[in-house]
């Protein structure tokens, strides 16, 4: 046993000793929780094998083996690494404005952040879900959360690009999201704060919270074919706070179970008062049963406005419609769908073991992590075994349910994945560590430290039926010394493990953008022949595409200018523009002719108060501009096409307002002359 985990097993009977005293101050819990999450092990080099380095090195020309979605955090976008290298391959925009590819700057991607509070430029991107198929990923898609307006989005996995964006509404805080059934019929939203639902008068003391919140859970159905997405409907729950979830599989497919925080229903300092209970409770729910009863007309229609956004790769432009009904169901109304689990102290996630028997519930300030088992469950809810009931709900009883509890297994569990070897691998915010354990004996097989406090961990389809195990990563929540000092703004930190063997082998370090939270691991294998590498410039349906030169064109009516243009290498149709004046608005529909895979032009103009657009080829991109000064502004592209990059370039001559500079336009022998 390392220093380290000497110290967190003492501190781990001082929390509890702490915990017990109810005198207990929250700032206390506080500063314990930030003192020894600084625990550091003198090891930290010698951990690493010499052969780790082989086991990470994907040579010049090779491929590797996994692919990591990793979330962006208040970053609002998605990170994609190859693993094991750690190599960032792209940063895909999701939930903010991207000016490297124009999302959601450009005319055509703007309404994919719109909402029902107007354009959100930015988003916090938590937890991420490929989509799947009998418990297995099918690599179709990758779902992503926006926890702060909340929001669920889905990516295409044969462009990498975010293809759909829906609101969720009577929510606030989208964090126990998304997550997907075993054969992806339904992407659930739990939210996070509980708030009065839309029909209900918002305007009112936040001290009635217990008795005017409401908690939401819903259920976005999706399209098997397109993957399209719709709210199937909402669960409005008891005012607590919804953290993680997960589907059940196998024996407990059909269930969903959500970590739920704050049933002591707090409205402030939550830091002490949503830490009160000695237990907050997991919620089972029967999805299957509640989406027949829906089917069945029970419920109602909830009057709420959402924004539904959808990108098209035909018009290469996406369209927001806000819709104004959800379908609700009370859950108190509802028998023998819901059933709530005890769970110690704030659980935060509730994951599911492969077989899908097996339900782990970390509660982030306990010293034990319980595991529930569902055909107990199942026997409980058979034989009444209640204690009592909350908010109507009944509550199984803790003893009849638990599996067993893995006995001090470290400090601060967050998250738990597992191998296909009967393992499951917990993160410790607190103590800093990975470890290792068996399901059904409950005993620690290996504990590794990690460089700082762990948030989530992710295993090779560590939350499916089959995992791919291998490689685990942890993806840390402080970094400290790990790499070069980069000011008072350190990388956030992702440490692979190698989880093939007993002991679990530290490999590598490598840096993720924003701060990374949930992240799916994904074979190359699933995604690469999938691959699409050009836009069909005949199948470009935008509203003002071009699809060859003598078409381009410049039209003005009234103050706004239209410029149809096209991009190949290595020059702009047109690149000579005069007549645009002081007070128009100008909008360039730029097309991209290329055909051939990775050739993108990108196209800038100065002083546009406005980023680039990135053009890939075969598609179209309408970009706005509005000219601030009188002269000659240059454009170009930005993205290093070819040896004449450098001369892809034009200009545009501004008049002043009024002025009657004739509307000129053209390329080489059709440019404007004197
Ligand atoms: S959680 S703070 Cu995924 Cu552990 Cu969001
Ligand atoms: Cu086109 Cu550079």
């Amino acid at each position: 046993m390392t220093e380290c985990n000497k110290n967190n097993n003492f501190n781990s009977n001082l929390i509890i000793l702490l915990m017990k005293n109810k005198l207990i101050k929250a700032t206390l819990i506080f500063s314990i929780v930030t003192f020894f999450g600084a625990c550091k092990p003198k090891t930290t080099a010698d951990a690493i094998s010499g052969n780790a380095a082989q086991k990470v090195y994907v040579a010049p020309g090779e491929h590797d083996e996994f692919y990591s979605f990793t979330s962006g955090g208040f970053s609002g976008q998605v990170a994609v690494y190859g693993i094991p290298s750690g190599r960032l391959l792209k940063v895909l925009p999701v939930f903010s404005q991207d000016p490297e590819t124009g999302y959601g700057y450009g005319e055509d991607t703007k309404p994919m952040l719109n909402t029902s509070h107007g354009f959100v430029p930015w988003g916090d991107q938590h937890h991420l879900a490929v989509s799947q198929t009998d418990g297995e990923y099918d690599g179709r898609w990758l779902f992503a959360n926006e926890n702060n307006t909340p929001r669920v989005a889905r990516l295409d996995l044969t462009t990498f690009t975010t293809d759909e964006i829906i609101e969720i509404p009577n929510s606030a805080g989208n964090h126990s999201s998304p997550f997907v059934t075993d054969n992806n019929e339904y992407v659930v939203a739990g939210t996070r704060f509980s708030v009065p639902f839309e029909d209900e008068d918002g305007d009112i003391p936040i001290s009635t919270y217990a008795d005017n919140f409401s908690g939401a859970i819903t259920f976005i159905k999706v399209d098997p074919q397109s993957g399209r997405m719709a709210i199937d409907f909402q669960l409005k729950t008891p005012p607590v706070n919804y953290d993680l979830s997960r589907t059940g599989k196998g024996a407990s497919s059909g269930w969903f179970f959500f970590s739920t925080y704050n049933t002591e229903k707090a409205h402030t300092l939550l830091e002490v008062n949503a830490s009160q209970n000695d237990k907050d409770f997991i919620l089972a729910l029967n999805w299957k049963k509640i989406a027949e009863m829906v089917k069945e007309g029970k419920g109602r229609k909830v009057k709420a406005d959402y924004a539904h956004n959808v990108y098209d790769h035909n018009t290469h432009s996406a369209t927001s419609t806000i819709l104004n009904e959800v379908h609700v169901l009370d859950i108190e109304d509802l028998e023998g769908v819901a059933y709530y689990i005890p769970c110690p102290k704030s659980p935060h996630g509730a994951d599911v073991d492969p077989s899908g028997e097996y339900i782990v519930g970390s509660g982030k300030l306990a010293s034990l992590i319980p595991v529930f088992s569902f055909s107990k469950m199942m026997k409980a809810i058979e034989d009444k075994k209640f204690d009592g009931d909350y908010d109507g709900i009944p509550v199984l009883n803790y003893e009849a349910v638990l599996h067993g509890e893995v006995q001090k297994p470290g400090l601060g569990p967050l998250h738990t994945e597992f191998d296909a070897n009967g393992n499951a691998y917990t993160s410790f915010f607190v103590s800093s560590e990975v470890v290792k354990w068996n399901v059904k004996t409950l005993e620690v097989v290996d504990r590794q430290p990690t460089y700082y406090s762990t948030g989530h961990l992710t295993v090779a389809g560590g939350n499916t039926k089959k995992p791919y195990g291998k490689y685990l990563v942890a993806w840390n929540k402080i970094t400290k010394d790990r790499y070069l000092p980069t000011g008072p703004e350190l990388a956030q930190s992702a440490q692979l493990f190698d989880i093939s063997g007993e002991k679990m082998e530290l490999l590598l370090d490598f840096p993720t953008i924003g701060e990374p939270h949930y992240a799916q691991i994904v074979p190359a294998s699933l995604i690469v022949d999938k691959q699409k590498r050009i836009y069909d410039i005949n199948a470009n349906n935008h509203k003002y595409v071009v699809k060859n030169e003598n078409d381009t064109r410049v039209e003005r009516s009234g103050n706004r200018v239209d410029v149809y243009m096209t991009l190949i290498r290595t020059h702009i149709t047109p690149d000579n523009i005069e007549g645009i004046r002081m007070g128009d608005e100008v909008y360039f529909h730029i097309t991209n002719l290329e055909q051939d895979w990775d050739l993108p032009h990108g196209f800038a103009v100065m002083g546009n108060n406005n980023s680039e657009v990135l053009i890939l080829p075969g598609e179209t991109r309408t970009m706005k501009w509005v000219p601030t000064k009188v002269g000659i502004i240059p454009m170009y592209c930005t993205d290093f096409c070819s040896a004449l990059h450098q001369e892809m370039q034009g200009y545009i001559r501004v008049s002043p307002a009024g002025s009657n500079t004739p509307l000129r336009y053209g390329t080489g022998d059709n440019a404007p002359k004197e």
